[in-house]
């Protein structure tokens, strides 16, 4: 066994409990599909990859790995490329009725995935906490545990074969992207995680993932993004417009958060008639899923945790551009109202010409 020291006994149970969970369901888990929430990032990816990875090898149950919306950030385009993670769209009828259903990194109800509504899922693997306890044979919900990755991470390691290197990198990434490069690993279980697989990674593939060569249309967003940046106190706020992927607008919102004296960074893109918002702190103690949510007005719209959230409503595919710029200002207006920012003080901007 190579699994981590000083493993917590919440951790260890979590792995254990899914363990357990595959053994006593070894002839019932096919067909077995895994779905991650729309516009996956590299948790989702990493945990629906490497549970994909522990099915097969532990108890021979070959599964689908599903997707809603995108893949759309280059990293995690080159991501799924380098480590030949199979990704398939969900489309009509993949959920029949026979289906197990795995969600991982999200939650059935939860409004940023394709699960049906009223079905019941086989497996939900999350670190996200939610209001109401998921609909579930099996339901792992740590929000201590750095990226939803992590609890599948320590079941491979608890098991005594060695972790493939495209699966340990995926995790490796997985880790990295959602604990903001470690900061966010409170726990030293989840440190310990990530070496244990650090050790089985190909660091060549890693690297490449992490520093991808990019398309015009990111710079010419991100170009946008600063010129458009206004600052009101401690918020920065940006509206991108159109964007052709709504990875664009967290990316944009992590690069803008860095100016200087900045708490709190929103921005907004427009794609395929939904408005996506990200919303990033640098506040230690701030709950920024909380703050969306109340900000979009209803809780399904937006997600999230500590530093990090998003979320998009509908505004419609032939909406005029009043309609978008209504939207837009009412979010600004209403995330202002919460973090006690008077709209009376003309905002600056910093970057405009
Ligand atoms: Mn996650």
């Amino acid at each position: 066994m190579n699994q981590p020291a000083d493993t917590p006994p919440t951790a260890v149970t979590h792995a254990d409990r899914l363990l357990e969970f595959l053994e006593q369901r070894r002839n019932t888990l096919a067909p077995l599909l895994i779905l991650m929430h729309d516009y996956p990032d590299p948790d989702a990816l990493a945990a629906g990859f490497a549970l994909q990875h522990l099915v097969q090898t532990m108890v021979g149950v070959e599964s689908r790995l599903f997707y809603g919306g995108a893949v759309g950030r280059t990293e995690n385009r080159e991501m799924v490329r380098l480590l030949k993670i199979r990704i398939h769209k969900v489309k009509r009828g993949v959920f029949k009725k026979e289906a197990r259903v795995a969600l991982v990194d999200t939650q059935p109800g939860f409004g940023n995935n394709a699960f049906p509504r009223k079905r019941r899922a086989t497996l939900v693997i999350d670190q996200h906490a939610s209001a109401a306890p998921p609909e579930a044979d099996l339901v792992i919900i740590d929000p201590h545990c750095g990226a939803t990755c992590v609890i599948v991470a320590q079941a491979l390691l608890r098991q005594a074969a060695p972790i493939p290197p495209r699966v340990a990198t995926a995790l490796a990434y997985g880790i990295l992207t959602d604990t903001l490069d470690l900061y966010r690993a409170t726990r030293p279980d989840v440190l310990q995680t990530y070496l244990a697989v650090l050790q089985h990674c190909d660091m060549r593939l890693l690297a490449r993932i992490q520093n991808p060569q990019r398309p015009q249309n990111f710079f010419a967003t991100l170009g946008k993004g600063i010129r458009n940046a206004t600052v009101s106190r401690r918020l920065l706020v940006s509206h991108l417009g159109a964007v052709s992927t709504p990875d664009l607008v967290s990316q944009v919102a992590e690069f803008l958060l860095a100016y200087r004296q900045l708490h709190w960074c929103l921005v907004t893109g427009r794609c395929q008639g939904r408005l996506h918002a990200s919303l990033r702190t640098n506040r230690p103690d701030a709950q920024a899923g909380e703050v969306l949510r109340e900000v979009f007005g209803e809780r399904r719209l937006a997600g999230g945790h500590g530093a990090i959230a998003g979320g998009s409503c509908l505004v419609g595919l032939e909406a005029p551009d009043e309609a978008w710029a209504e939207r837009e200002q009412t979010l600004t207006a209403r995330l202002m109202k919460r973090l006690r920012i008077s709209s009376e003080i003309e905002p600056r901007k910093p970057f405009a010409r």
